[in-house]
Parts: C-alpha cells; structure tokens; sequence
C-alpha cells in the first residue's frame, strides 16, 4: 500500500476517534409550523410545532458537544426565535436568542442557524423569546448528559418530565386584554389547565426496588407547581444545571422555568400505583374558576392491571405544603461563597400604572422597553462608547459590568406577588432570601414589604447554592451574587412571562469591549434584520451618526398624576361607562389615550413599541 494512502487511512481513522472521544456536533433542524394538539383532552388549539410535531423534540446533547440547531420560521404570521435557557455562551452571546436583546426577530420565511459549544451539564429547556410566544406550546426539555456526573452510578434509569400551565386560547388573543386600561390592577390571564409532560394522567412505568432520575423543568409561562410522590421521598442532586450534594426531600415548590433533578428508589412490592401529585400554586392566580383543575395525578405505575388511585389531597397549600428551601442546598464543586463584591447593585420591584391607565412592572421605577437596534448590536456597532451605558438608552434598564469582577444583586420585592427572576448567560448563589421558604412565606403578602438591611443580614453560607432562576418572596427580597465571567449582553427578568410583558426586565452588558473582539455575528443574523425590517447598527434609538443621542429612543409612557391608584382607574373605567363625568376625569387626570395597549411615546401599538423579546 502506497505511504500516501496509509497516511489517509491512519488521518481518517484519528479524525473518527477524535469525534468518539470529544465533542461531536450535534444537528437539529427544525421546520416551526403551526400544527394542532389537545393535550389536556379539554380543547383541541392551534399550537407552535417543529417538523409537524408536538410535544416537540427533547433536545439532547452531551457536555462538551457543538450545538447546531437551524430553524424555519414556517409560522406565516408570527416573528420568532429561540432561547437556550440556561446555556452560558461563553464567547457566543449571539446565540442566546431574546430578540432585541441578541438578535433580530426572525420574521415569517426567515432561517436562523443557532450554533455554539456546550461546556456545562444536566437539566436545561428552549423556548421562543419573542414577545409572548412560548404559551403557545414553543418550549421543550434540553438535556445536556454526563458521562462523569457524580451520580451517575445511583440510579438504572432516567426520565424527562415538564411541567406546565396551559392556556386555550392563543396568546395573540389574549395578549390584547392584558395590558390595557380594563385591567389596570394587571390581573395575569388565568390558565385554563395544567399539563405533566405535555399530557395528563400519565402513567410512568416503573420496577421495583431501581432507582431513577427525574430531570423535572417547569416550562410554563407563569404558575409555580408543588411536586410530591406519595409515600415517597427522594434527593435532590440537581438545579438548574448545577449538581448538588443529595439532599433528602418530600416535597419541591417548582417555579416558571426552574428544574429540579431527583433519584427516587422504588419499593419492592408491586402490588400498588403511588400518584405523583402537583399542586398549582392557586396564590399566584387572581380568580380561580370552579372547573380548574389545580391538582393533578399522574403515577409511578408498579403494576399495570392495579388501581390507580386518585391523590388524597388533605393538605392546604399555604401551611401544609412545607417545600424544600433550595437554598440550603450545598454545589457538589463546594464552590466557596463569593466575598467583598465589587460591584452591589440593589432593585425594588413594583407593579404600578402608567398613564395609559394599565398595569407594568418595574425594577426602580424603569418598565423594560425594546430597544430599536438589538443591544447586542449596539455593542457590536458603536467601538469605544460600547462602554458608556447612554448609548442603550434609559428603558433597556442597561448595566455595564466589568471583566472578572464579582456582583451582588439585591432585589427587594415591595410586590404583594412572588416573582421567579431569571438571569441569561449565569447561574448565581443564592446569598439570602427572606422570608425562608415554609408556612409563613405567604404571610408576607400582607403589611408592610421588608427590605434588605446589610447591617442585619444573615451568616452567609460557604458553599451557596447556585441555580439560574430563583423566587423573590412576596414583600420581602433574595440577595445574589455571581462573577462576571462571561462577556456577553444578558437579560435579568422575571420569568413569568406575563411580568416580562409588563416591562420586568434589565440589561447586563458584560465587558463590551471583550464582545467586541470575541464575538462574531454571523451574516445571516444581520440578514434576518433586514427581513424584520430592523436596524442592526446604532444606539437604542438607531441613531449611527451620534451614539450619545437618544432622541427617537423607545420609551416607557408617562406616570399617572400622583394618587391615582389601580382602584381609581377600576372606579373610572365604570364611570366612562357614564360618559361625559368620564371623560372630565381623563382630562383631569392625564390619561393619554384610552385605546392604546402599550408602551410606546410615538403612540404606536403595542405591538410595535411594547417590550418585545
Ligand atoms: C416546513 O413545513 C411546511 C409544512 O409541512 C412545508 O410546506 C415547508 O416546505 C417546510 N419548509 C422547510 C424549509 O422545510
Ligand atoms: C473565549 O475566547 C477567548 C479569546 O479568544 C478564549 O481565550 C477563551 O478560551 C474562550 N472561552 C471559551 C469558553 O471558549
Ligand atoms: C460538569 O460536570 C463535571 C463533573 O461531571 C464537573 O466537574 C464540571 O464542573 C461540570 N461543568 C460545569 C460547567 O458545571
Ligand atoms: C416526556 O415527554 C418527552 C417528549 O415527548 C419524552 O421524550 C419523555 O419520554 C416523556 N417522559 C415520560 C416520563 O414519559
Ligand atoms: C428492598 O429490598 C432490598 C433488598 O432486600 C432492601 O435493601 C431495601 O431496603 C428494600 N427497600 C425498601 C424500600 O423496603
Ligand atoms: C387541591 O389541593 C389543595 C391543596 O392540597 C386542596 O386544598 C384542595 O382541596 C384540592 N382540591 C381538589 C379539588 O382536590
Ligand atoms: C457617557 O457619555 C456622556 C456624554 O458624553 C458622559 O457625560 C458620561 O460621563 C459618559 N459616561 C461614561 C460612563 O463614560
Ligand atoms: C432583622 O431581620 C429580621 C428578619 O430576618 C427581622 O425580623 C428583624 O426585625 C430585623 N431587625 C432589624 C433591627 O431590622
Ligand atoms: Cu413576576
């Protein structure tokens, strides 16, 4: 055999086992479409599906795999785009997918190639990050493997399980009763159910006396779940993505985009099915119609041809159901508590009216509003003013962070609700939360809010806990901190997605000038911009020729008059009803226009101008 030819053979045999031995590319291509499903069997809808199907595809990948996932906007009517939820992006923020924030919207017709390298572990999800559009079924389980997980060798097998809120009606026909002037006090649209893996009354079939993983991600849009298996206990060894020493528990509060990965061992006897229970948390919701279904049963099925009973639901959400406090967990990397922060930031959460006379969501007083070039794209445009916050405008909320440096978030909640907050591109510790978890968690919503005071805070853990997403207590406040060790621009909101309508959101842009030199936005992203009719270069207000200068900026609308209460505007919209001392009191009052959905100083439609992601 000629040498040349052996050389190639011996090249292709390496190349082969590089591949079996490293990271390999891992390829989904997906065809979104509007598909239909009844997965409650209450109601057949129209739903967002990926090559004709839904439930969608689960992604999966192997930790240290390249991630290549090619979408089709083949809705026809609606902008979409995808966030990996959970995923860092190291040197890849342009992948991370909330639109306006590191993208364009990808208009009807448009392809996006989402591409990057997965160097974490465990339990994550995607979902679409374009105005309201996950609700409609565009969300789904991503699991990252490990062949070296400490606890791979505690369990014989595993299984992916969603939980979720599910709505009937279609979010572009709910969306336009949200944020307006008739629902001034914000009252989240009510789901009409709530689904376990996409289903309900699902049987899982199990083996006596083997133990297995549950990887459990709440998908939903807004409602936080209890979970529990009767007569069964388990440990935690997973949130978020983070692996953590086993810690025994009974019982899990689930918030809107948490996940939790537990080993539940089985009994040896077959003679009975045990209900795996979720409860909704029926706080969360403002009205409760008698035929929601806030319990579910599902079960571990032992025995096939056995009963399967229904839960016995003799407990009260508020005081019996005791869940774990995820703080206490302790990383299995023992990775120390982060000391001295360098930079200490402090947010109030509120929910208050502007003078549109319906409801938003502020962190100090700044509802979140898109801005008109993707801020990503901003850093990306404007050289050295990258580094001055000006330039991306007042209502993108934008933090600059430095390269390495450590910071602490306080968020002080002086909402009556709870509120699960969501960092892109990090997970944190968990520093502080008050109150704990437990019976009196709700007993906060009444009386005064507490804030954080540093001079009476706790001991703080040595080894935090860290996860992506973590609730902030009615009326009380959680303390976080995380190094900035990933250039990048990354979104801080809440993940009720009703809240991050209402403007609950900021912007980090982390060491815009490493993005700079870092990151490479392919052309074809820049394309989709063009398609949306979206600029890519410039300032918040697409201003290319003078950075500093936001005129034209998107901004959030004007206060309301001081004393003009959600109660006032109730009373006010019956009084319209009544015409002309209707009408008296909008002029004395200020409110612009009675008509308008959202934010927007240019009077356009929400649509065009309210926070879009
Ligand atoms: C996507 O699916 C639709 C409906 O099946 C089909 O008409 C269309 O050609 C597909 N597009 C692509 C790019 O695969
Ligand atoms: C990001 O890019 C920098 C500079 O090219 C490189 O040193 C670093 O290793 C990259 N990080 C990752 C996680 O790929
Ligand atoms: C992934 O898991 C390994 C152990 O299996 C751990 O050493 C490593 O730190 C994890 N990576 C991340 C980014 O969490
Ligand atoms: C949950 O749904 C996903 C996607 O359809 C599926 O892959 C998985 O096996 C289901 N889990 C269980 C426990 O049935
Ligand atoms: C099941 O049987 C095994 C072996 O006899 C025993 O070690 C284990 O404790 C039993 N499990 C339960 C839940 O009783
Ligand atoms: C649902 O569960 C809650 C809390 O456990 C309980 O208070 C309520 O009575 C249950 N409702 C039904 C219909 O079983
Ligand atoms: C940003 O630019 C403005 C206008 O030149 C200037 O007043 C401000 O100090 C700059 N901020 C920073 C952080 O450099
Ligand atoms: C300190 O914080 C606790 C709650 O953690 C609170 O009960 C107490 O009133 C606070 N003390 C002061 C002096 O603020
Ligand atoms: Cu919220």
């Amino acid at each position: 055999m000629p040498f040349l030819n052996r050389l190639f053979i011996w090249l292709g045999a390496a190349v082969v086992f590089a591949l079996q031995c490293q990271a390999k590319t891992v390829t989904y291509d997906f065809n979104v479409t509007w598909v239909n499903a009844n997965p409650d069997g209450l109601y057949e809808r129209k739903v967002v599906g990926i090559n004709g199907q839904w439930p969608l595809p689960v992604i999966e990948v192997e930790k240290g795999d390249r991630l290549v996932v090619n979408m089709y906007n083949g809705l026809g009517d609606k902008s979409t785009s995808i966030h990996f939820h959970g995923m860092y992006h190291f040197n890849t923020t342009d992948m991370d997918g909330p639109s306006m924030v590191t993208q364009c919207p990808v208009a009807p017709g448009q392809s996006i190639t989402y591409d990057f390298m997965v160097n974490q572990n465990g339990t994550y999800w995607y979902h679409c990050h374009t105005d309201n559009c996950y609700p409609d079924g565009y969300r789904q389980a991503l699991i990252v493997h490990d062949k070296d997980a400490y606890f791979n060798d505690m369990y014989d097998e595993e299984h992916v399980i969603t939980i979720s809120d599910w709505y009937h009606d279609l979010m572009e026909d709910i969306e336009p009763h949200f944020i307006t002037l008739a629902n001034p006090t914000g009252a989240e649209p009510v789901p009409n159910s709530f689904l376990f893996n996409d289903t309900t009354g699902l049987n899982i079939p199990v083996e006596p006396g083997k133990t297995y993983l549950l990887r459990l991600i709440n998908i939903g849009a807004f409602v936080a779940q209890y979970f529990y298996i009767e007569d069964h206990t388990f440990r935690i060894v997973e949130i978020d993505g983070i692996y953590t020493e086993p810690a025994e528990a009974d019982i899990l509060y689930i918030s809107a985009a948490q996940r939790y990965s537990i080993l539940v061992t089985m009994k040896n006897s077959t003679d009975k099915n045990y209900p795996i229970v979720t409860v909704a948390d029926s706080v969360l919701l403002d009205l409760i119609s008698p035929d929601l279904q806030l319990n579910q049963t599902n079960w571990l099925e032992y025995n096939h041809d056995a009963a399967h009973p229904e839960a016995v639901m003799t407990v009260d959400v508020c005081s019996d159901l005791n869940p774990f406090d995820d703080i206490t967990l302790v990383p299995h990397d023992k990775l120390p508590l982060y000391t001295n922060p360098d930079h200490k930031l402090e947010f109030t959460v509120t929910m208050d009216n502007l003078n549109d006379g319906a409801g938003y969501s502020f962190l100090n007083d700044i509802s979140y509003v898109r801005p008109k070039v993707p801020t990503l794209y901003s850093v990306m445009s404007s050289g050295s003013l990258a580094s001055n916050s000006t330039i991306y405008g007042e209502y993108t909320h934008p933090v600059i962070l430095e390269e390495n440096e450590i910071v602490e978030i306080v968020l002080n909640n002086a909402d009556t609700g709870s509120h699960p907050f969501h960092l892109h591109g990090h997970v944190f510790q968990l520093v502080e939360r008050y109150p704990s978890y437990g019976p009196t968690f709700y007993d906060h919503a009444t009386g005064d809010p507490v804030a954080y005071d540093a001079s009476n805070a706790s001991t703080l853990p040595d080894y935090p806990a860290r996860r992506d997403t973590f609730v902030v207590p009615p009326q009380g406040y959680f303390v976080i901190r995380f190094k900035a060790d990933n250039p990048g621009v990354w979104l801080f909101h809440c993940h009720i997605d009703w809240h991050l309508t209402q403007g609950l959101a900021m912007t980090f842009i982390e060491a815009p000038t490493l993005i700079q030199e870092r990151v490479k936005i392919p052309q074809q992203h820049y394309d989709i911009c063009a398609a949306a009719g979206v600029a890519h270069e410039g300032n918040a207000a697409g201003n290319t020729a003078d950075f500093l200068d936001l005129t034209g900026q998107n901004e959030q609308l004007p206060w309301l008059p001081a004393g003009f209460t959600a109660k006032g505007i109730v009373a006010m919209v019956f009084s319209v009803v009544s015409a002309f001392l209707g009408m008296g009191f909008i002029t004395m009052y200020g409110i612009s226009d009675l008509k308008k959905g959202g934010q927007g100083q240019d009077g356009s439609s929400s649509d065009e101008n309210g926070a879009e992601y």
